[in-house]
């Protein structure tokens, strides 16, 4: 190995020391200073009061490794390059040096600390955009240094611009640094930054916008550079390792997954546990909430993954009574299901979809734990079965609603209630200043418009769609009160501003405990308990007019 993780560390700091910075410990996963984000996400996060202006103790020039969990990747966890939890490496100037020097201490500690070779080596600078001109200042420095024309990439916001962490707060252009990892094949002499062989290892922010309240940039009091390499994939690259698996810093927990797991999996809860003994570590416990919803996720995934596997071995990687008592009331609920299931005879595609439908029972977990009674269920069958049920359901209520003989009102009654948590999904996801544009039910589906410019990733779609399917499994109640529109504005109840109220308004609570997850002004109908909804799945998210964003959902 030619630098392990804790030489990587020890050397980055100690080179900022020599430059006049001061080491800064690492902060909580859990914002401090930052009520807009869950977790930290970046170095500078801690960072922010000072990067928006207020003094920090240890004056304008600090470096750390920040403990980091990001989990808006989750589902590229078990590739070569993504992990929820990592460390990252940094160093800023709270209004201190700008751009020249900021960029010639990254040249400086890559060439001449790491000895990375210049022909390995290339960068991107952001090309300019209505917020912030081309950076031909970022890209005349890297020449300066000896950077060929033809290894400086301009990029747009989407790849070349850092930040704010959360809604608001400090951003910029940036310049990130790319290492040709590929040791078979020198690198071009024309940097392709499409081409995967090039890993980004670190990034310098020049932070001098602020994101505000109204989504506009503008120039930042103080100017700051930010910087961020992640400690994994830079220690992969620098040892000609193609991913962060291959690293020191798993290696002991590799030994204690059974080798015989797929990789997939075994990096998955490799990843994972670190994550979760992290997020223990700073106070987080589990639970069906922000941050306790995350960690008891990413604790129900690996649970289910150790559970099909037949080992114990959680215990070795995670000790900890929290983790233990997830895990023992997780396994009841896989138990139950798994005891309906041996009653069951010769497992066919009709009867795993019961097991999955009434008791969670994924089809993988079915397959594996009886190969023998279930060598007549099929993938493909299972499959068409779900798809099959979800069409008929809908064709069942659509037929109700059209005949008027039974109650189609009682699933219409559904969609609204419905309507409530997906609003309550995308005011926790995207934000407060989020509300309801329109909204129309039918005893089939919901559809539902909302103010918001961008089109949702896959992973606010599903985060939205986990937070709603959670209300509904809680089985919180759905109450309301009668109330003065004042009484009502004054206890924080959401209300539709094109809607005319009336002097007295009905308010719909639905709370958890002493939390409010929807409170709104509604005229109803609801259900009286979020269980009684069924499984919430969003169909499609659309664009409907300017800035105006519609989902469709149904209830399944
Ligand atoms: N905050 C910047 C990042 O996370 C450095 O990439």
């Amino acid at each position: 190995m030619k630098i392990t993780s804790a030489e990587l560390r020890e050397k980055y700091l100690k080179f900022f020391e020599k430059k006049g910075h001061k080491i800064i410990p690492s902060a909580s996963l859990v914002p401090e200073n930052d009520p807009t984000v869950l977790f930290t996400t970046a170095g500078m996060q801690p960072l922010v009061p000072y990067l928006l202006g207020q003094k920090h103790p240890d004056g304008t020039r600090l470096t750390s490794c920040q403990k980091c969990i990001r989990t808006g990747d989750i589902d590229d966890v078990g590739d070569d390059t993504h992990c929820t939890y990592f460390e990252m490496l940094g160093n800023w100037s709270l209004g201190d040096y700008g751009k020249k020097e900021a960029i010639e201490f990254s040249f400086e500690f890559l060439m001449k600390e790491l000895g990375v070779p210049l022909e390995r080596f290339a960068v991107t600078c952001f090309e300019g955009d209505a917020d912030a001109p081309r950076d031909t200042e970022a890209a005349e420095i890297w020449q300066n240094l000896g950077i060929k024309k033809e290894r400086i990439a301009f990029l747009p916001k989407e790849d070349n611009w850092w930040g704010p962490a959360g809604k608001t707060g400090p951003c910029g252009p940036d310049s990130e640094m790319f290492y040709w990892k590929n040791n078979s094949e020198p690198a071009p002499e024309v940097f392709d930054p499409k081409n995967k062989n090039w890993v980004e290892i670190w990034n310098d922010v020049f932070m001098i916008y602020v994101k505000n309240e109204e989504s506009k940039i503008v120039d930042a009091v103080q100017k700051n550079i930010d910087t961020g390499m992640g400690l994994e994939r830079a220690v992969a690259v620098l040892n000609g390792k193609d991913n962060v698996y291959d690293t020191d810093i798993f290696e002991e927990i590799f030994k204690k997954i059974p080798a015989e797991l797929e990789q997939k999996q075994k990096r998955i809860i490799a990843d994972h546990s670190r994550a979760i003994n992290a997020l223990i570590a700073d106070g987080v416990e589990p639970s069906n909430k922000e941050r306790g919803y995350v960690l008891r996720r990413l604790m129900r995934r690996i649970i289910a993954y150790e559970f099909l596997s037949k080992k114990e071995f959680l215990k070795d990687l995670i000790v900890s009574a929290v983790f233990a008592e997830e895990r023992s009331k997780f396994l009841k609920t896989l138990e139950n299901g798994i005891a309906e299931y041996n009653k069951l005879e010769d497992i066919d595609a009709e009867k795993a979809f019961y097991l999955y439908q009434s008791f969670g029972l994924p089809f993988d977990i079915l397959k594996e734990l009886n190969p023998e009674k279930t060598k007549n269920l099929g993938r493909e069958e299972f499959e068409e079965l779900l798809k099959r049920h979800q069409e008929l359901s809908r064709t069942a209520s659509a037929g109700m609603f059209k005949g008027g003989l039974a109650d189609a009102g009682e699933q219409a009654t559904k969609y609204h209630t419905a309507t409530h948590l997906l609003l309550a999904a995308l005011r926790k996801i995207l934000g407060p200043e989020v509300y309801q544009r329109g909204s129309n039910i039918t005893a089939e589906r919901m559809r539902f418009d909302f103010n918001w410019s961008e089109k949702l990733s896959t992973a606010q779609i599903h985060d939205a769609e986990n937070f709603v399917n959670d209300i509904i499994n809680i089985d919180l109640p759905v109450s309301f009160e009668e109330m003065s529109l004042d009484q009502a504005k004054e206890i924080g109840a959401m209300g539709v501003f094109e809607d005319k109220y009336g002097e007295r308004v009905k308010v719909y609570t639905i709370a958890d405990g002493d939390n409010i997850i929807s409170r709104e002004i509604c005229g109803g109908p609801h259900v009286e308990h979020t269980g009684v909804l069924g499984h919430f799945k969003i169909q499609k998210e659309e664009s409907s007019s300017a800035g105006v964003r519609r989902i469709k959902a149904i209830l399944e």
